[in-house]
């Protein structure tokens, strides 16, 4: 049987990532994936994902996400490619909106530099939006998009590089923990490792039942859209990433990059369970697929065609509260999880990585965890 120091399991955006970090830290490390990430068939696919630092779902947010932008800069250093575009981010919402508030309070306790803006002021600033007259905005000019799968394909070429090594196409058929490390059976061989990275995206809740878990996770189908420009007023050079905390949803998008279109998703509301056991069903399978977006489209970019000219379906694995789990297993601590990242975790995953590759070995991870532990979902279990 082959021995590792590490197994990470599941090689998408969190777990490439903590497989760079593993690897660069001198452990030997073995990725497997069902799959051959960059993919289309789970969380991390869709050309972009925005990063934002001045956090609206929780301040404690912050400080990982400002080591994640780091972590980002020194992936595109090592790699040499383009991985992340500063386009900024500009929120908006009416004054009591929470999202809003707390990212402004968040901006305000970490010392970040956003602007705030009313409603004229952000139609002056890009004429592309149409918004409420009681709206008002905060922008945030460091923050911007990553490029996910650009990012995904950086983090494996950068971990095969430190000597990590990677099995795609190999669906992990048994994890068999004990107090000594751990054993992962695949159909092309059974592997052993003094510790485990269990970062399974979609398939999170199956896996953390292996191994006897059962937080509570709901993998969602999500679809976003990207819609033709009349103009250039939404081209990636001059205008944001955004997030709009409307009476109608919460909706985000990206700017127009090298006439891609502007690409639009709805971040909250009820969704289709994924399906896990049969490939996700294609954008424009369901009556309702692009509705909402399209809507949103009409009423608040008006130099936008409102007829999706492509779209995308994604998964969100949905935690209650929907904040991350990242902890370690309460009887094998030396099998850290990362896990329900509920549509928004993306752009933390370099410091995810980095995190995991730490707890894995009984390492401080350097942040408080606390917001992510397992235990909060006990009455679940
Ligand atoms: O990652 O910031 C984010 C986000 C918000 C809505 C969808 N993704």
């Amino acid at each position: 049987m082959q021995q590792y120091d590490v197994i990470v399991v599941g090689a998408g955006a969190m777990g490439m990532s903590a497989g760079y970090h593993l690897a660069a830290g001198g452990r030997k490390t073995l990725l497997i994936d069902a799959d051959n990430p960059p993919h289309g068939n789970g969380t991390h696919h869709g050309e972009t994902r925005i990063i934002r630092h001045a956090y609206g779902e929780g301040r404690e947010y912050t400080p990982m996400a400002l080591r994640a932008q780091a972590l980002w800069y020194e992936l595109e250093i090592e790699t040499g490619r383009k991985l992340f575009l500063r386009t900024g981010l500009l929120q908006t919402g009416e004054p009591g909106s929470q999202m809003l508030s707390e990212m402004m309070e968040s901006a305000k306790e970490h010392n970040l530099p956003v602007e705030i803006l009313d409603s004229e002021a952000i139609q002056g600033r890009w004429p592309g939006l149409a918004l409420p007259k009681s709206h008002i905005g905060c922008y945030e000019g460091d923050s911007g998009l990553l490029l996910c799968e650009a990012c995904i394909a950086a983090y494996r070429d950068a971990a095969l590089a430190k000597g990590a090594d990677l099995k795609v196409n190999t669906p992990v058929t048994e994890i068999l923990p004990d107090s000594d490390g751990v054993t992962v059976v695949t159909n092309e061989g059974t592997y052993r490792a003094k510790a485990l990275v269990l970062t399974a995206g979609k398939f999170a809740g199956p896996m953390l039942r292996s191994v006897g878990l059962e937080p509570a996770l709901k993998p969602i189908r999500k679809t976003v859209a990207w819609f033709p420009t009349e103009t250039h007023d939404y081209d990636a050079d001059r205008f944001p990433a955004f997030l709009f905390d409307l009476p109608e949803g919460i909706y985000y998008g990206f700017p127009s990059i090298e006439g891609s279109g502007v690409k639009v998703g709805r971040h909250d509301g009820e969704s289709r369970p994924s399906p896990l056991d049969r490939p996700m069903p294609p954008f424009g399978t369901y009556p309702e697929d692009g509705h909402d977006i399209t809507e949103y489209v009409r009423r608040y970019m008006p130099g936008v065609t409102p007829a999706a000219a492509k779209g995308s379906a994604c998964t969100y694995t949905m935690t209650p509260d929907e904040h991350f789990i990242v902890d370690s297993h309460p009887e094998y601590p030396h099998i850290a999880i990362g896990a329900g990242f509920s549509g928004h975790g993306f752009k933390f995953a370099s410091v995810i990585g980095e995190m995991l590759a730490k707890l894995a070995f009984r390492e401080s991870p350097g942040f408080d965890l606390s917001l992510f532990s397992l235990d909060r979902f006990k009455s679940n279990v």
